[in-house]
Parts: structure tokens; C-alpha cells; sequence
């Protein structure tokens, strides 16, 4: 293959009427745009300790006042990526978020699509368009695109959940916006998880062949989640994954558009070597111990810890607990790569 001709070669007069003009020659560019066989990743991998974090986060408790923050929280930044971009991954915005007893994080929508994942506490809440829904450790709760959402805290002590958003997206389509509202009244009823999606497998018959594409169920309770991965590892060989996907019940597609969600269980002492793919990710323990290896990269996790996953890394997984097994929360791109066409899994 011959080499690419480079900008150097050519004369500085035709370089100076090119950018006089806005225009750019592609090819001393097309192989930095274009590599062969592996896209060129900045990303790296890397462990957020919440041991680091939320001391800090508490700290931000003392120093800001809510209302002088509007939301709490605390990026878990890629330093591959540059700190001030706020990406864990190319795609996926993480942050961890503080509430104290009686705060209020404001009513309002935006385009970006967001989730939270509770990390610890007890009384906290989030509304979203009337509905309000219990925040337990470990519930995946989602706030989608343009819906009303609003947090509080009925409990004591602090209540911490991870966010994860799909903003770099949103924010690299010059479409993030956000609209405040007023506070909104919450239906004095259970959330949808307790009530009309109540089982896997059943849903109100009144929506068979209604338009789907809403959002049906936004609350998916760990205790649900946790048992389920039990029951899956009951009938699963060790070194296979026991990874259950978060979807949409009446599509039973994922349960957004870009970002897609999943929960894993490690059985004790148990490796994973998943294969290769041209999603990136982010993981975070929700329960045990262990190490990963990321494209030769050691890290040691424990629970609450978060990781970053480039995209077509090599990963591997060990839970090296003997006695416990550990649970993983996933947080991938795997939904808008599927939806633009070029979603790979390798080897
Ligand atoms: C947001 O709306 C929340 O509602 C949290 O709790 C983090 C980060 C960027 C943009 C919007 C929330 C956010 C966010």
C-alpha cells in the first residue's frame, strides 16, 4: 500500500488559499480519521475508587448547598478523554450524585437520557412524570429523554446513586437542552414495577398491538434483579455469563436508545473472558471483590468501585472471592451501535 500524500508536500500557497476558502485535503488526515483494523482509542481503562469518591462527595455536601447546585454530583471522568469532557467512555457520562435528608434536586427535562443506579442510602426518591419511584440500593431507575424528572429525600442520612447519561451524544449533536418546571404532584400510587409490570412475562392485556415506543417501566428493583441472576447461575456453567439484560417489557427491545443496560453475576472464583466488541463500557460493583484486566491494564475492585471499558478491548473478570459471589452493574453503547449498523462482536 503506497503512502499518503502529507500536508508538508504541498506548497504553502495552495495550503494558504485552501484554508482562505475552508477547505482541507482529506488524505494527509485519512489514516488518523480511518485506521486499519482497530479504531485508534483514547479512552482508558480505568478504576474510580468510591472510596476516593465519596469522601469527596460528602465533602461537596458541606461546601455547596443544593440550591446552589441544582444536582450534586461528582463526573467520573476519563482522563484519556481530557477531565473537562466529562466522558467515562466516547459515549457514556457518569456521575455520582449526593442527596442529603429534606435536599430537593429541581423538576426539569432535557434531551439527553439519563439513568440512575442507587449506590447506598435509604428514603431517597425520584418523580418521574407523576410517578414516584422508591430509590433502594442497587434499583436502576430510568429518566428517559424529555421526561419531567425531579429527586428528594424523605429519608436519614446520605443517599448516593450513580448517574449515567447518554450526553457526550446529545452534546456532540449540539441537541443538549434542558427546560425547568415546577415541582410535579406524584400519584399517590406504587410504581409501575409493583403494579402493571409487576412479573416478567405479563403485561396489561390492553397493550397488545397498542402503539409501543413509550416507556412503560422505569423502575427495575435490584431485589428482583439480584434474585434473578441467582436463579440464571443455578442453570449456567461456570465461565459462562450470567448477565441479564434491562429492557423494555412491552418491546423487549433495551430499555433506551443509546445506552443499554445489564446486570452480571460472578459465581465465586470465577473468571470471565467475554469476547471482544466494538462497544465501550462502563462497569460498576455492586456487590464483592476482584480483579480485571483491561487491554493488560490490572485493576483491583470492591464494591461501589466503577470501571472504564474501551471500546474493542480485551477484558477479563475474576471474581476472587472463594466464599461470595459479586454482581456487576453494565452500562455499554451496544444499543446505538446496533442502531447505526456496525455493532461487532470479535473472535
Ligand atoms: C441530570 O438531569 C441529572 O436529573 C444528573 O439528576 C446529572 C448530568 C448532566 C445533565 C443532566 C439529574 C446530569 C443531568
Amino acid at each position: 500500500m503506497s503512502e499518503l500524500g502529507r500536508l508538508e508536500d504541498l506548497p504553502l500557497s495552495y495550503r494558504q488559499g485552501l484554508t482562505a476558502h475552508n477547505l482541507v485535503p482529506l488524505w494527509p488526515s485519512l489514516r488518523a480519521a480511518l485506521p486499519h483494523d482497530i479504531p485508534t482509542r483514547r479512552t482508558r481503562p480505568v478504576l474510580w475508587r468510591y472510596a476516593d469518591v465519596r469522601p469527596r462527595l460528602l465533602e461537596a455536601g458541606e461546601l455547596t448547598p443544593i440550591e446552589k447546585a441544582e444536582r450534586r454530583v461528582l463526573v467520573l471522568a476519563n482522563p484519556g478523554l481530557g477531565l473537562e469532557n466529562m466522558q467515562a467512555t466516547p459515549s457514556i457520562y457518569i456521575g455520582l450524585q449526593l442527596i442529603l435528608p429534606r435536599e430537593t434536586a429541581p423538576n426539569h427535562k432535557h434531551t439527553p437520557s439519563a439513568v440512575r443506579f442507587v449506590v447506598e442510602g435509604a428514603g431517597g426518591f425520584t418523580v418521574v412524570e407523576g410517578e414516584k419511584m422508591p430509590m433502594e440500593p442497587g434499583d436502576l431507575i430510568l429518566t428517559p429523554s424529555r421526561l419531567w424528572h425531579e429527586h428528594g429525600h424523605e429519608g436519614t442520612g446520605p443517599v448516593i446513586w450513580l448517574d449515567a447519561l447518554d450526553l457526550p451524544t446529545v452534546f456532540a449533536l449540539e441537541a443538549s437542552y434542558c427546560v425547568d418546571g415546577r415541582a410535579q404532584v406524584a400519584r399517590n400510587q406504587p410504581d409501575a414495577s409493583q403494579t402493571l409490570y409487576r412479573r416478567s412475562g405479563l403485561m396489561p392485556y390492553r397493550s397488545l398491538g397498542a402503539s409501543r415506543g413509550i416507556y412503560p417501566l422505569k423502575r427495575f428493583p435490584w431485589k428482583e434483579v439480584r434474585a434473578a441472576l441467582e436463579s440464571f447461575a443455578a442453570v449456567t456453567n461456570t465461565g459462562e455469563a450470567v448477565q441479564l439484560a434491562y429492557i423494555n417489557p412491552e418491546t423487549g427491545d433495551e430499555c433506551l436508545p443509546v445506552l443499554g443496560f445489564s446486570a452480571l453475576m460472578l459465581r465465586p472464583g470465577e473468571t470471565l473472558r467475554p469476547a471482544r466488541r466494538s462497544a465501550s463500557a462502563v462497569l460498576h460493583v455492586v456487590e464483592g471483590d476482584g480483579q480485571a484486566v483491561i487491554d493488560g491494564t490490572e485493576l483491583t475492585w470492591t464494591a461501589s468501585d466503577t470501571l472504564a471499558v474501551p471500546t474493542h478491548a480485551r477484558v477479563e473478570i475474576v471474581n476472587t472471592s472463594s466464599r461470595k459471589p459479586a454482581f456487576l452493574f453494565q452500562v455499554d453503547d451496544a444499543p446505538m451501535q446496533r442502531k447505526l449498523g456496525f455493532y461487532e462482536v470479535f473472535d
